[in-house]
């Protein structure tokens, strides 16, 4: 029997009628005076709803100890990292950063990883004992060298360099001279050594991250010991350390645009504490807001906002940092962009009728987490921090600059890794910042951290978090199932 095209088309929209219950409840309307789509236009509208916005930008991150290896190369100096991963016990199996992914070597094949997975950013971290081995005084120029061809290659191939000045590898020396971050000298060397590479890399970089998560070198080094240069100090030095953090921060914001070349954009790397409303309701949303600014008052709001929350200064009492009205001055020089680090949940919380304003809920003892014991997964974290820290600060232009997870990633005697777990976070957290920037919040680029496996600090070489498996007897690297996964999702700009 034949139907006649339109007769097709009618019998098409009736079962979809019918499937959507519409019939049922009486609604048969002509066919011809409904705009349905067919399932098919649906779906397809449905992807395109998944897309980023044109000209977002995809890419990886690193950090120096991390990849790099050649600790004793062309006069680095040796860093507190170096001395802390060496004391026995310090780090997983005792691993250490000496030869890492020797990336140091590599970068060429690594740079061409990279391009072939889409990349069109790529943000690493300047080895501060490369370019001043003791903090200050003669600069490297061997190491001053090696970014520039690192930053070279990259721009032949396409993907802008993006550049952390500080990603937690003190130079030994300043610890030593100043015990390091307990010392406003050391938030000054900082200064002076982002003026002089960001001069140096001006005609290259256009893009400076200051430093890398300030929370956590300060809560992690001189808070609890775990990591370098473990030190457990009492609050009030604590506090002080917290200070020369953002101290240094603005110090190098000042350098940076007193060296480098007109239109070259500032910023920096903060793993903020993201709270989550466990349930969308305006109280709750407003209870997460409170909760973001008062839980980073040390840090990212004092940043913004050029002042310690009123309740911090209450919190810290007698301990509250030393600082003075031209500090905070320096501390809040106006940024271009802000990067945010976002692995997780801080908690969830909700609006409560007490001081703050807001409780933190205890996570669920079966609350799923990768296998990094800190890390829950909670995907929402990546649409409420950039959404808050937008509507805080009105920032303006927001990156994502470190997302990832870590899996077990079993190698296949055909040497695959099918780490579905990792496609999966991906996909989940991407639709929820696909969702924010559909919202308008201004994120202009994505860093998955991390490009490769590498030294997980005090996890060692056993936590993997990177796209490409790294093994670590012949530093081969292989593309993981996500490898494959970032490359569409690069070239589609859309959530795959
Ligand atoms: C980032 O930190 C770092 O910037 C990066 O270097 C690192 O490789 C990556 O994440 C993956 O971890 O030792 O149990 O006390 C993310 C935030 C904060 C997570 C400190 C680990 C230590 C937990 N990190 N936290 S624990």
């Amino acid at each position: 029997m034949s139907t006649s095209k339109n007769d097709q088309k009618i019998l098409g929209r009736r079962n979809f009628l019918k499937s959507a219950g519409l019939t049922a409840a009486g609604l048969s309307v002509a066919p011809a005076l409904i705009s349905f789509k067919n399932p098919v236009e649906a779906a397809l509208a449905n992807i395109s709803e998944r897309s980023f916005p044109e000209g977002f930008l995809w890419g990886t991150a690193t950090a120096a100890y991390q990849v790099e290896g050649a600790v004793n190369e062309d006069g680095r100096g040796t860093t507190i990292w170096d001395t802390f991963s060496h004391i026995p016990g310090k780090v997983k199996n005792n691993d250490t950063g000496d030869v890492a992914c020797d990336m140091y070597h590599r970068y060429p094949s690594d740079i061409k990883l990279m391009k072939d997975m889409n990349v069109k950013i790529f943000r690493f971290s300047v080895a501060w004992s490369r370019i001043f081995p003791d903090g200050t005084g003669t600069p490297n120029q061997k190491g001053i060298d090696f970014y520039k061809r690192l930053t070279d290659d990259l721009l032949a191939n396409d993907i802008q360099p993006f550049a952390t000045l500080y990603h937690w590898d003190l130079p030994q020396a300043l610890h030593d001279k100043y015990k390091g971050w307990e010392s406003r000298e050391t938030a000054k060397a900082f200064g002076d050594y982002a003026g002089f590479i960001s001069k140096q890399l001006g005609d290259r970089v256009k893009h400076y991250f200051t430093l890398n998560e300030m929370s956590t070198f300060v809560e992690l080094g001189y808070g609890n010991g775990i990591f370098a240069p473990g030190l457990q100090l009492p609050q009030a030095g604590l506090n002080q350390v917290r200070h020369h953090a953002v101290l240094a921060h603005g110090l190098a914001v000042q350098a940076i645009r007193a060296n480098a070349p007109s239109g070259t954009k500032i910023g920096l790397a903060e793993n903020l504490s993201v709270p989550v409303p466990i349930i969308d309701t305006p109280e709750n949303i407003k209870a997460a807001e409170i909760a973001m600014r008062e839980e980073n008052a040390g840090y990212l709001t004092v940043v913004m906002e050029g002042k310690y929350t009123d309740k911090f200064l209450k919190r810290t009492g007698a301990d509250a940092p030393k600082f003075t009205e031209e500090d905070l001055k320096i501390i809040s020089s106006p940024l271009d962009f802000v990067g945010i680090n976002v692995y997780n949940p801080a908690g969830y919380v909700q609006a409560a009728d007490n001081e703050d304003g807001y409780k933190t809920l205890p996570f669920a003892k079966s609350q799923p987490r990768s296998t990094s014991a800190w890390q829950v997964l909670g995907p929402e974290s990546l649409y409420w921090a950039p959404k808050n820290v937008h509507k805080l600060w009105g920032v303006r232009e927001l990156y994502i600059t470190e997302n990832g997870t870590s899996g077990t990633d079993e190698l296949t005697p055909d040497k695959h890794i099918y780490d579905t777990d990792r496609v999966s976070f991906m996909r989940n957290y991407l639709t929820q910042l696909q969702k924010a920037t559909a919202e308008g919040v201004p994120v202009k680029g994505y860093f998955y951290w991390s490009l490769m496996d590498n030294f997980e600090w005090t996890s060692g070489y056993g936590t993997r978090f990177g796209l490409y498996y790294v093994d670590y007897k012949t530093l081969e690297r292989i593309p993981k199932e996500s490898a494959a996964y970032f490359k569409v999702l690069a070239r589609d700009n859309k959530v795959v």
